[in-house]
Formats: structure tokens, C-alpha cells, sequence
């Protein structure tokens, strides 16, 4: 799983500013992102189920192609029905325990922490196979995100001893990757690095070999 986080890619409708989602997904693949999580949250997102579940399909083949994990965000039902790769929630979405009895065993379980009790507890469970630690730094991709921590957090979570493989998230870019891999996470877990950015390659690639933290 370590290795899947490197450069997780996330986005849905809401984040592209040029092309489409499907358009941009298939340049990241070619730049080497290493997961792509469908996340279709927010204004400006796909309402129907039904535009929602044909998009998580045209994105799967995609990342099958590439042989990239596909994980869906915070919609158990789409994702078993389609057979993703993983699910993801966070701590105000579906209940992690329905979501563990729902999915375990058939796919990767992800879970965003804001803590390092959170962070415990996720250990705990047993059955959560990665955590999403932010936001790390201020964040333009959402709206409802929690006052940013800063790197010290990653560093708290590994002193008290938690294994999970970890991927930080929020305002994370090209500059700072660094500092959020040298203060404990496996991998960075990127929108607007990656939807804002005008040579997606360049900046993946940067993103996977960020160089020594300033
Ligand atoms: N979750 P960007 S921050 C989807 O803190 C998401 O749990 C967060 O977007 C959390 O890379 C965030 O553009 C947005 O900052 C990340």
C-alpha cells in the first residue's frame, strides 16, 4: 500500500478547471500518479447517481489501464457496485464501522484522521488499510476543511507509535512535499497540485522525487 500512496492523485467534476475530469485523469496516469481517488463533493459537482456512476466507470478503465487503484470517495453503494479498488471516508461520513462490515476483505479501506487520537483509533479498528492525515497546510479544495496543522502532526502520529501507512493531505505542492515525507507520511495526496498546474508530468514528477526538505 506504501508504495500506492507515493502520489495520490484525488479529484471529481468540482476540480477541473480545464479539460475534463477524464482528460486530465488520463494525463496524470501518463505522468505517474500512483492512486486516484474519484472524489465528487461540493459546488459544482455531479448531482444524479446515475452522471455520478458513469463517470466513476469511464474513470476506473482509466486507472485499469494504467494499472493505478481506483478508490471511491465516501459512497459505499457505488463503490461495491462498480468493484472498486478501495473506498474512502472521513470521520463526518458513512460510519467507518458499516463501512468496515460493508467492505472488508473486498476492498482497501481508507479513513481521514484530523488527530492523533483519531489516528489510534483507526489503528485500532484493525481494519483500515491507510490514513489521510490534514489538512497539512491551508487548503483551496475544501470548503468545510479543518484549521490546517501543519507538518508537527505527521510527527506526533509516528511518536505514538502508529504503523498505518499514511498520506498527507491539504495545500500539499511541488515546494512542500518534502517536509510533509520528512516529517513521517509515505506519500502525498494532491487536487490543485496537480488540477491547477499547466505540465502535470513536471509536477508529478516532482512530487514523487521532491528532494531535501528546505
Ligand atoms: N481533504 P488540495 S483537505 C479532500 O484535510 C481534502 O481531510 C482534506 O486539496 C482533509 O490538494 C482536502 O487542493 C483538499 O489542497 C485537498
Amino acid at each position: 500500500m506504501k508504495e500506492e500512496l507515493a502520489v495520490y492523485f484525488i479529484a471529481g467534476t468540482q476540480d477541473i478547471v480545464r479539460g475534463t475530469l477524464p482528460s486530465v485523469l488520463e494525463e496524470a496516469l501518463k505522468g505517474g500518479i500512483t492512486c486516484f481517488q474519484y472524489r465528487e463533493k461540493g459546488a459544482g459537482s455531479l448531482q444524479t447517481a446515475s452522471e455520478r456512476k458513469e463517470m466513476a466507470l469511464e474513470c476506473q478503465k482509466l486507472c485499469a489501464k494504467y494499472r493505478v487503484p481506483f478508490i471511491i470517495n465516501d459512497d459505499v453503494v457505488l463503490a461495491l457496485e462498480i468493484g472498486a479498488d478501495g473506498i474512502h471516508v472521513g470521520q463526518n461520513d458513512e460510519e467507518i464501522h458499516q463501512v468496515i462490515t460493508s467492505c472488508a476483505g473486498k476492498m482497501k479501506i481508507g479513513l481521514s484522521v484530523h488527530s492523533v487520537s483519531e489516528a489510534e483509533e483507526a489503528e485500532r479498528l484493525g481494519a483500515v488499510d491507510y490514513i489521510g492525515v490534514g489538512p497539512i497546510f491551508p487548503t483551496i479544495s475544501k470548503a468545510d476543511a479543518e484549521p490546517e496543522s501543519g507538518t508537527e502532526i505527521l510527527k506526533e502520529i509516528r511518536r505514538a507509535g502508529i504503523k498505518l501507512p499514511i498520506v498527507g493531505i491539504g495545500g500539499i505542492n511541488e515546494a512542500n512535499t518534502a517536509e510533509v515525507l520528512a516529517a513521517g507520511a509515505d506519500g502525498v495526496s494532491v487536487i490543485s497540485a496537480i488540477t491547477r498546474s499547466d505540465d502535470y508530468q513536471l509536477v508529478i514528477q516532482n512530487l514523487k522525487n521532491p528532494g531535501s526538505p528546505s
